[in-house]
């Protein structure tokens, strides 16, 4: 019986060997294997042998049909891999350097005004940095001096992250690391996108973008702040501007101001856009708190700094008479189509 076998054995490993379609594998595993198959009737048929004799063909009979299971899953992968290799070669070949017949895309309105912002800094030597999207507590709040209990928390209604960090709720998350990787003197930028859960309205979003800056070195003073943001603002909106400070607080600037533009349209008569006042509230800024040096590895009694932050998304509504900041984050192509961005 044993020789009987192996001739059965060798004979099913030859037919397993020659055939090439999954189809007529799967018919052949039935023809042995199934209920009806060629092993499992000889199976069957151990009865008609002698009892002593029994376990021992039982086993051989088994030991023959692990084997041409594993063979018959062996085959099935390859198999299977020659029929996925022949449909990949037939799958349409896609050329991505055809031009597209539907209508090209365009940079966002709020990424064209940063880039513009960024070549107007780059040329007054400020690095440009990137901050995260997911930030530390440290980073975003203590950091910058607005410790656990601060009441200035309460302003910047924050999305938590149950590992303890959260979504970044302002640019200024970024200024610690900033000063650590520089050092004094310093000079950068750093665009970003924030989040705050906030009650939306034509002017406040959920998510909206920030460009900060900071300029650290050695007597900086309200003076060169106030130079140096009437020159800026005037060369990003390519007029002449006036600009005015009001005390302003937030807890990583002292002294700390909200800087207004004359209104670009009216040139600061009074219309619409400046709710007839002449002027529009555009960036928060101030000299940095020397504690906000000190964490940041600055000497506070050698350098001192100045740190402002310009809402981007909103510069952008202005750049381009968008009238509801929530139009920037729906996606709706016609806002594009509208305000003429390429
Ligand atoms: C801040 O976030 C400070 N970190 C700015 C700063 C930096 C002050 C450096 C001093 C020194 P504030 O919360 O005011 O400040 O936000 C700054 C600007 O971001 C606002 O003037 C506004 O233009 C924009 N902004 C704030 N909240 C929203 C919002 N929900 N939707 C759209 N823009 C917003």
């Amino acid at each position: 019986m044993e020789e009987n076998l192996n001739k059965i054995k060798e004979r099913l490993e030859f037919q397993i060997s020659k055939i090439d379609d999954i189809n007529n594998l799967e018919k052949f595993k039935s023809e042995i294997l199934g209920k009806k198959g060629k092993i499992t009737q000889i199976l069957k048929n151990l009865k008609n042998y002698d009892e002593n004799e029994r376990p021992k063909i039982g086993k051989a009979v088994n030991d023959v049909k692990k084997i041409i299971e594993i063979q018959i899953e062996k085959k099935k992968e390859i198999l299977k891999t020659k029929e996925l290799n022949k449909n990949l070669q037939n799958i349409e070949k896609i050329d991505f350097s055809l031009p597209t017949k539907d209508e090209l895309g365009s940079l966002h309105p709020v990424t064209i005004v940063q880039r513009e912002i960024e070549e107007i800094f780059k040329t007054m030597g400020f690095t440009i940095e990137d901050g995260n999207e997911v930030e530390t507590e440290y980073n975003n709040f203590e950091a910058v001096n607005v410790h656990k209990y601060h009441p200035a928390r309460d302003m910047q209604d924050t999305y938590w992250l149950e590992n303890g960090q959260l979504l970044k709720t302002q640019t200024s998350a970024a200024q610690n690391k900033i000063m650590k990787k520089y050092g004094a003197p310093l000079k950068a930028i750093f665009p970003g996108r924030c989040f705050r859960n906030e009650s939306l309205d034509a002017s406040h979003e959920n998510t909206f973008f920030q460009l900060e800056g900071m300029i650290i070195d050695e007597n900086i003073s309200v003076a060169n702040l106030i130079y140096f943001m009437k020159t800026t603002l005037s060369e990003i909106f390519k007029k002449d501007l006036n600009i005015r400070l009001r005390p302003g607080f937030f807890p990583f600037v002292e002294p700390g101001f909200e800087l207004d533009v004359s209104c670009m349209y009216c040139n600061g008569k009074g219309c619409k856009v400046c709710k007839q006042g002449g002027w529009i509230e555009l960036c928060p800024c101030g000299l940095i708190h020397p504690k906000v040096l000190e964490f940041g590895g600055i000497n506070p009694e050698k350098y001192s700094g100045v740190a402002f932050g310009l809402g981007l998304s909103r510069l952008a509504m202005m750049k381009y008479g968008i009238n509801d900041l929530r139009l920037l984050n729906s996606g709706d192509l016609r806002v594009l189509k509208q305000i003429g961005v390429k």
